[in-house]
């Protein structure tokens, strides 16, 4: 490419990036015209600590978040023992997991020897894509929680599926059919300005980009075995009295720039 070249397609794509970013905002200001640009915009490790609180440590180092509140604080839908192997054993797995695939992937590089590149490429995803959504489970539920969704989050359910209740059953029949271990997801498209629902598999397969989790369920067996069985469904069914629907309104209220950080 000659100099000119260089200069007339620089400022060429300049000008498209300035338009996509223009219409962003346009879109942004009608969906959302009394907020109007997001608040936090610069802000996303902030952001993204509030919405999934204690993901990382002080210093910035993957970690397990405590729970925010008892073992037994959901039962009977959820049981005390389930949750105490669930959050120290299994999500602890994950985080141990992600942080030592990220420091083998520094060692191939410093070794400049990547043959392993696949492998820990795919355990960084695996481990990465647990962490993140086990964050986003805990803080999905709490005592005294339950009943449907309100707000802004309401409304916007109601326009992306027609009612909460078409919602739920959407959401539940995803859940229950994973194959194998996964999630059912509600995640809020950033691009679209749109609510969907996922089918993850494991923690990272079938998922799109640019999409951020909102309100998940873990039915991985070691989520409700010893309680539900193989039942699956029935554990799907009282999972919906642990909802603590606020957290999950925070979470998109943060996204929509509703609140400030
Ligand atoms: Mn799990």
């Amino acid at each position: 490419m000659t100099e000119s070249n260089r200069r007339d397609f620089l400022k060429s794509s300049g000008a498209l990036l300035a338009g996509a970013a223009l219409a962003g905002v346009a879109s942004a200001q009608t969906s959302q015209p009394a907020a109007g640009l997001a608040p936090h915009m610069g802000g996303h490790t902030d952001l993204m600590k509030q919405m999934i609180p204690g993901a990382v440590d002080a210093d910035g180092n993957w970690a397990l978040p405590p729970l925010g509140y008892e073992y037994d604080a959901l039962e009977p839908h959820i049981d005390a023992k389930t949750m105490k192997l669930h959050h120290d054993k299994h999500h602890a797995g994950y985080v141990k997991g992600l942080i030592g695939a990220e420091k083998k992937l520094e060692d191939m590089r410093k070794a400049g020897d990547f043959d392993n590149i696949d492998h820990w490429s795919k355990k960084a995803s695996f481990h990465g894509a647990g962490h993140f959504l086990h964050c986003v489970f805990w803080d999905s539920m709490g005592p005294n929680a339950g009943g449907d969704p309100k707000a802004s989050l309401k409304k916007q359910i109601e326009k992306d599926f027609g009612s909460v209740e078409a919602f739920k059953n959407q959401f539940s029949a995803a859940s229950k059919s994973v194959e194998g271990s996964g999630w059912g997801i509600l995640a809020y498209q950033l691009a679209s300005d749109r609510l969907t629902i996922l089918q993850a598999q494991n923690h990272q397969l079938n998922s799109q980009w640019g999409l951020i989790p909102l309100l998940c369920i873990d039915v991985w067996e070691h989520a409700y075995y010893l309680n539900y069985q193989n039942d699956r469904g029935g554990y799907i069914k009282s999972w919906w009295n642990v909802v603590d629907w606020d957290k999950v309104q925070t979470r998109f209220g943060l996204l929509r720039g509703e609140m400030k950080t």
